[in-house]
């Protein structure tokens, strides 16, 4: 059997002898994810690039035309020799007038599951070769809490995959407070694949057993589906001052576990002197927070009795906390509650990071330690905090802060991407394409004409996991899959490996590069070398049965995880990596910054774009992760099209919002403010937040050049706000948004986003 591996699931491949084939899920997933058939139909779409594209104007050094920008210009199609040629011979360019420094590779984003053609590892194997790259610290996902929670707890990385088990929780849990709730949609993916979905019948089966879960949400859809399930609609960006005021009262009624704080935390009495006003005047009660979080005093001071009165409590936050305004404070704030209530380390009990985002958080199998392609060592040390690309494009030589240091930013004249589409990931996508303007080449490596390739002057076109073999192996997911090619590549496209090893030939380094290794030998060496890592008793199989046999299971490792529970059981043995060794509810650290928007202790900031801020724009905008796709991709496939009206992405308002601009369902509205606009299609409930409007992302960006829209198709990011959490970790902040809507009275324009650029095709030669 053949099988195919995704970030959203495993799936057995049928196929004709032609170019038909179908997916269907993998034996031995419990829930599988519907998202992977979206490729049968995005395959071999008008959007899939063929050929290898230049722009012309990028080719033509803009005699055709001067003003054309990327974005609005033609491409014209060349041979992979040529392309090879022209590619080289413009990275030497810019590397001997400028320096590597000049190059951006930070290349953000998921590409495919696979550990073999993992696109960035190649891009920077390959660029690392040459002298190496401006690259890019932490993520979209919660850079936030990459840089802060190393400070209090003293790692993020680790603790990511350490967090309790679903069946801790099942057996243990009384209490299970969800901030950013526990959407089910997000469970169908985990990066680098998934075996068998485990996530919705965890959480089925610990509500049966009696866990009570409160999502803490604007979105009633974050928890729902396993029971009656508690909903407490705050105001986004407002969860700190919940879990202040949490504090304070459970402080003030005396449920404090004082035994905890003294022996496994620091810092307390700084805290608590600001919970009690000390340092600002304002006591942090729950009068206090109620005003802020839009929700009931009473509600919060019930709150305070069913934490008192549960023998086990989790504190979880979403990741989503993190992409707001002064992100880094959810985290730090929770982390102080769940030390309060003192059942970190107890199982069932304490904090967790991530049970809303991906299958493998929760799960209980130990991590399949694994090797990954090597990419060398990058000489150039400049960097960026990931989501500061258009700062960065904006403002070279200006220095920049970063988790207690200062740097600058530096003068980019070629941005090379492979495996990501900042034209989906990236916030405020007005100013960025703007800024997109200014180096002198773009290349990228994508299969299809989304925006990214559009607004790039070299386009090469790669592979998909269909067209090429690979190895699937995830932490925290015990299955590994053999990925079989299906197919012949479509068109000219070449997988990643391919394009690098075609360029490296042209640097006289096509033999450092592959190491003399083909496709098939790297993958056998991938398992190999993991296997070497396995502990005696848990060896893999021959590497030829396991390709025949298409996956392999690895035993039942380990029971139970319980986070920090080496730490709680002896904290002087096994102390943290903090500065104290113990959880720091004051840093001394982070105050020696003496950051203005992130002090020494978990503090509430108001000074951001939220709900009540702005009497023009009365509307909280969150743009959520999609549930028929990840992210971008697959957006042109069958399946993306279940989450939208008539092709337009969707904006979910509440009833009372809607009644109040006289919306009906199913409109098309425009959603603006003052960095841009898009039209949507309406969709009326009373499952989100009076005042809060949701559109999930990865509509690809389809922006209207006779009018003013800066996206016909719907995508929340030219509305979001480009600027960082805060001066310590400079993440990005897609949550923090405020809009308005109204109907948009013209006729609604089609949809372009899946068409291809106007395109001539290739000459025969060119020198
Ligand atoms: N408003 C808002 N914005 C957000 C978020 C949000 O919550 N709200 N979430 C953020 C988060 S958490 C994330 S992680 C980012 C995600 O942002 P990205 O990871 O950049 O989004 P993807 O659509 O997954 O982009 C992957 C790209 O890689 C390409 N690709 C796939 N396989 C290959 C391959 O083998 N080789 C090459 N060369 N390319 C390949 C795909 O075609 C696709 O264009 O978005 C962020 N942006
Ligand atoms: N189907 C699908 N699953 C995915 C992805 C995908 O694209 N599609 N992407 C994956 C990736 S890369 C990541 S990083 C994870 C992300 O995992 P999360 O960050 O957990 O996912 P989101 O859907 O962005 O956010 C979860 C919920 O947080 C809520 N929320 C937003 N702001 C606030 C707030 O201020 N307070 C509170 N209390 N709630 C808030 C929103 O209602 C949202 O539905 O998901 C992963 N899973
Ligand atoms: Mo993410």
């Amino acid at each position: 059997m053949r099988y195919t591996a995704a970030h959203w699931g495993t799936y057995k491949i049928i196929k004709d002898k032609g170019k038909r084939f179908k997916l269907f899920p993998f034996e031995q997933d419990k829930d599988p994810s519907d998202i992977g058939r979206g490729i049968e139909t995005a395959l071999t779409s008008s959007a899939r690039i063929r050929k290898p594209a230049f722009r012309r104007g990028w080719l033509e050094k803009n005699q055709h035309h001067k003003n054309i920008k990327r974005g609005e210009d033609q491409f014209i199609e060349v041979s992979w020799e040529d392309a090879f040629e022209l590619v080289s011979k413009d990275i030497k360019r810019v590397i001997s007038n400028y320096g590597n420094e000049s190059i951006y590779a930070g290349s953000y984003g998921w590409a495919s599951a696979g550990r073999f053609h993992h696109a960035q590892s190649h891009l920077r194997r390959f660029l690392n070769l040459i002298g190496g790259h401006t690259y890019s610290k932490n993520t979209y996902s919660y850079a936030a809490a990459e840089v802060i929670v190393p400070h209090v707890l003293g790692n993020f990385y680790n603790f990511l995959f350490d967090t309790t088990s679903w069946v801790s929780i099942k057996d243990n849990t009384s209490l299970f407070l969800a901030f950013g709730g526990i959407p089910l949609k997000n469970g169908q993916i985990s990066q680098g694949g998934v075996g068998s979905h485990i996530q919705k019948d965890y959480l089925k089966k610990a509500a049966l057993k009696g866990v009570n879960f409160i999502n803490v949400s604007p979105l009633k859809s974050d928890l729902e589906g396993v029971g009656n399930i508690e909903w407490l609609p705050l105001k986004p960006n407002t969860d700190v001052a919940l879990m202040l005021a949490l504090c304070y009262e459970l402080n003030k009624a005396g449920i404090i576990n004082n035994d905890f704080i003294y022996r496994y935390t620091v810092g307390f009495k700084k805290f608590l002197s600001y919970l009690n006003g000390s340092s600002d005047g304002i006591i942090k009660s729950a009068d206090w927070a109620s005003k802020i979080i839009g929700i009931n005093k009473k509600v919060i001071l019930n709150l305070v009795d069913k934490i008192k009165n549960s023998e086990r409590t989790m504190i979880s936050v979403s990741w989503s906390l993190t992409r707001q305004s002064h992100g880094e404070q959810p985290f730090w704030a929770a982390i102080a509650l769940a030390s309060i209530i003192g059942d970190i380390g107890k199982p069932g009990g304490g904090i967790g990071f991530g049970y809303s985002a991906m299958n493998s958080i929760g799960n209980h199998y130990k991590k399949i330690p694994a090797v990954s392609l090597p990419q060398g060592k990058n000489s150039v040390k400049k960097f960026i905090p990931v989501a500061r690309i258009t700062d960065m494009l904006e403002n070279p030589g200006i220095s920049f802060d970063y988790n207690g240091s200062r740097f600058s930013y530096p003068d980019i004249k070629l941005i090379y991407w492979a495996g990501g589409n900042p034209f989906h990931h990236h916030q405020d996508l007005n100013r960025m394409i703007k800024a997109w303007q200014k180096p002198e080449t773009v290349i990228s490596h994508e299969w299809c004409w989304n925006a990214l390739a559009k607004h790039s002057d070299i386009v090469l076109p790669v592979t998909t996991p269909l067209e090429r073999n690979d190895i699937a192996l995830a932490p925290r997911d015990p299955y590994m899959i053999y990925m079989s090619k299906v197919l012949e590549p479509i068109g000219e496209s070449k997988s990643d490996f391919e394009i690098f090893s075609g360029l490296a030939k042209k640097f006289g380094f096509k033999d450092d590069y592959t190491e003399k290794k083909s496709e098939n030998e790297w993958i056998e060496w991938i398992y190999n070398e993991s296997n070497a890592l396995q502990e005696s008793n848990h060896k893999f199989p021959d590497f030829d049965n396991f390709k025949e046999k298409g996956w392999y299971k690895s035993p039942d490792q380990l029971s139970q995880q319980i986070f920090l529970k080496e730490f709680i059981e002896d904290p002087v043995k096994n102390p943290l990596e903090t500065p104290s060794g113990k959880i720091e509810l004051f840093s001394k650290q982070i105050d020696s910054f003496k950051y203005s928007d992130c002090v020494g202790h978990p503090k509430w900031f108001g000074d951001k774009e939220y709900l009540g801020k702005s009497k023009k724009y009365k509307l909280h905008l969150l743009s959520n992760q999609p549930k028929f796709k990840l992210h971008s991709q697959l957006d042109n496939g069958k399946v993306a099209g279940n989450e939208k009206i008539d092709g337009r992405a969707v904006i979910e308002v509440n009833k009372i919002d809607a009644e109040a601009r006289a919306l009906l369902e199913h409109m098309v509205v425009k959603v603006f403010n003052d960095r841009g606009s898009c039209l949507a299609a309406v969709k009326i409930s009373d499952n989100i937040r009076q005042g809060v409007v949701n559109i999930p992302t990865g509509a690809w960006l389809d922006p209207l050049k006779s009018s003013s829209i800066s996206c016909v198709h719907g995508n929340p990011n030219v509305l979001t706000n480009d600027v960082g959490t805060s001066k310590l970790a400079q993440g990005p902040t897609a949550h923090t948004c405020l809009v308005e809507i109204e109907k948009f009275h013209e006729k609604a324009p089609r949809i372009n986003a899946f068409d291809p650029p106007k395109i001539i095709a290739a000459k025969r030669e060119r020198n």
